[in-house]
């Protein structure tokens, strides 16, 4: 009988990768109110007056501004829960994701 039998060994990983982050965005349109863009990014994204209308503002200026960035699953809900909040509004407001590099 064989005595060299070894246990099948789980790989050591020294370094715990942590989950790539997304970034929510906001991308401009020319029918949604500014004060309305404000008033979703308040509630969706916990900002305040200021920093809502500085991202607004930048949309507005350069057709996108990066909102904040999360994990997959909260950047994902957020985006789709922001763009829900236009759409009942019948407003075309579009929040998208995309993973940092
Ligand atoms: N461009 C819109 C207006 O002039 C305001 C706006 C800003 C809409 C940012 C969307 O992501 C946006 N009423």
């Amino acid at each position: 009988m064989s005595n060299t039998e070894t246990k099948p060994r789980t790989k050591v990983r020294t370094k715990t990768e942590r989950p790539r982050l997304h970034k929510v965005i906001l991308v401009n349109d020319d029918f949604t109110p500014r004060e309305f863009v404000v008033t979703v990014l308040k509630a969706e994204f916990r900002m305040t007056e200021d920093q809502a209308h500085k991202v607004m503002i930048t949309a507005h200026r350069l057709g996108v501004c990066v909102v904040a960035v999360f994990t997959k699953d909260v950047a994902e809900t957020k985006a789709t829960r922001a763009t829900d909040a236009g759409r009942a509004k019948g407003y075309p407001l579009l929040f998208t994701t995309e993973p940092e590099e």
